[in-house]
């Protein structure tokens, strides 16, 4: 086997930039055969996550990042064999590998996973649109890494304030403690509907359908309140950032996390609280229990669930998915191109809308010249904006049908942070079989939606909110 001064070395050595240097030699282990994966990790700037595992086995990372292992990468793997372990050292590293992924909770059938381990799972687009309350068991799942056990017996959030060697601990009843405010908000990941826009060209990541988001009632305390009580001056013009750990943590230890601008957190009228309650009940597993922080108006990703730490600081948060993932980039930067350091981090989501139902190919009955389609869909944008019209036509465009806002809070923007169910009465041309339905919103700063992909296109799939286009058949 390799020796020890090899296995202490690679991670250090690696530069994520075209001009690697690389002196050392990185090496993994799968099952009995060990492999040389420099050049493949200089060749692909972007599969970074390969080096976790660097100078040891694959295994246990691929345990937690189930979707590398495939077929696909498994044959790439081959080519790159330089040996194999001894018997005795390949048996020795099976017995000691558990699956992370045993203590996950149950969940509702009805959540089709698009990945098991970690679990990802979105809700029945037709059960979507039924409730203006997505339900806690129906509400889709975007987890990255196990679902971590927490008692809330013992549980403590951690609030540094950076800089100050000063940091407060707060157990669950300590944040009860704080004035409790409750808000509804809608909830959805950067990457919602991504499958259409891997058809344009494609994309990495999830193949999200239109349910990778939900609408809920949020309860806990106002992470202002909290700030504040931390001795968080809320005019200090030094604080820019607020970081947020959660307690679900990779192998080597990093745990995720994320952070939004200082003002959204301290704002009056941001609304960002540290929940303890999703629908009026404790927070699922799945959700964050005990503490998730909801910032509402804000892409699913900076939600940070299983809260362990914030930090008050004049940085971002430098964790892989602040820094190096949920961004955009224009359609022309490819994964040889792109420089995450140039994008912003995705905060407030630009107007959205989908068709639920009917799904694509359903045949529709035709009433009176008039298709009618109760809970069509849902529209929402970010940044506390309203949805002020949402548009269908099944013409191409050539006619513009306006829809029913049916389902919509009553608070104003840029506090506005549910989103909105629309149905729609359209009239069809007789004798017409097959037709396309096409949505798009309009918020409250009238931003619209893009009419196709073909513009919007990012390698990374994220902010697919192009006209949503459904085809169907009349009868
Ligand atoms: N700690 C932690 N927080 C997290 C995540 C995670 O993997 N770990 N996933 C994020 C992403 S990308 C999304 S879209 C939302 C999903 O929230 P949900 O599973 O409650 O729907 O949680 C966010 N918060
Ligand atoms: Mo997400």
């Amino acid at each position: 086997m390799l020796g020890p001064q090899e296995k202490n070395c690679p991670i250090t050595h690696y530069r994520k930039s075209q001009n690697i240097v690389q002196d050392k030699r990185i090496w993994v282990t799968y099952k009995e055969g060990v492999y040389d994966i420099t050049d493949f990790v200089i060749e692909h700037p972007g599969g970074d996550q390969i080096l976790l595992a660097a100078g040891s086995s694959v295994e246990p990372f691929w345990m937690l990042y189930a979707v590398h292992n495939n077929p696909h990468v498994l044959q790439q793997l081959e080519a790159l064999r330089i040996g194999n372990l001894s018997k005795q050292d390949s048996q020795h590293s099976l017995e000691n590998m558990s699956d992370p992924y045993s203590s996950d909770p149950p969940r509702h059938a009805v959540l089709k996973p698009a990945s098991v381990k970690p679990f990802n799972a979105e809700t029945p687009p037709f059960l979507l649109v039924e409730q203006f309350i997505t339900p806690n068991e129906l509400f889709y799942v975007r987890n990255h890494l196990p679902v971590p056990q927490i008692d809330p017996e013992t549980y403590e959030l951690e609030v540094e304030v950076e800089g100050s060697n000063k940091t407060v601990l707060l157990t669950l009843d300590d944040l009860k403690k704080f004035p409790k405010h409750t808000i509804t908000a809608t909830i959805m990941c950067a990457g919602n509907r991504r499958s259409e826009m891997t058809k344009e060209k494609p994309v990495k990541g999830l193949n999200w359908g239109p349910a990778a988001v939900g609408n809920a009632t949020w309860a806990g305390v106002r992470l202002r309140d909290v700030l504040k009580k931390s001795g968080i001056n809320e005019d200090d013009k030094k604080w820019k950032h607020v970081q947020f750990e959660g307690v679900d943590f990779d192998p080597t230890g990093k745990t995720y996390g994320a952070s939004i601008p200082f003002w959204k957190a301290i704002d009056k009228r941001g609304d960002v609280i540290l929940a303890y309650e999703m629908n009026g009940s404790p927070i699922p597993r799945d959700h964050g229990f005990p503490i998730r922080v909801i910032v509402p108006g804000v892409v699913g990703a900076r939600n940070v669930k299983w809260l362990g730490k914030i930090t008050v600081s004049e940085n971002e948060s430098d964790s892989h998915w602040q820094q190096n993932d949920y961004k955009g980039f224009s359609p022309s930067t490819n994964w040889d191109t792109v420089d995450f350091s140039k994008s912003p981090a995705i905060q407030e989501l630009p107007v959205i809308s989908a068709i639920c139902t009917p799904s694509a190919n359903e045949v529709v009955k035709v009433q009176d010249g008039h298709i009618l389609v109760k809970d069509l869909g849902y529209a929402w944008s970010g940044g506390g904006q309203k949805i002020v019209r949402v548009d269908v036509t099944v013409d191409g465009g050539n006619t513009w049908h306006i829809a029913d806002l049916d389902c919509q809070d009553a608070a104003e923007p840029p506090q506005h942070w549910s989103w909105t169910l629309w149905s729609a009465r359209i009239p069809i041309r007789s004798g017409i079989r097959n037709v396309e339905i096409w949505a798009k919103a309009v918020d409250s700063c009238y931003n619209t939606q893009p009419e196709t992909f073909r513009n919007i296109w990012n390698l990374r799939g994220v902010l697919n909110n192009a006209y949503h286009r459904v085809p169907i058949k009349t009868q």
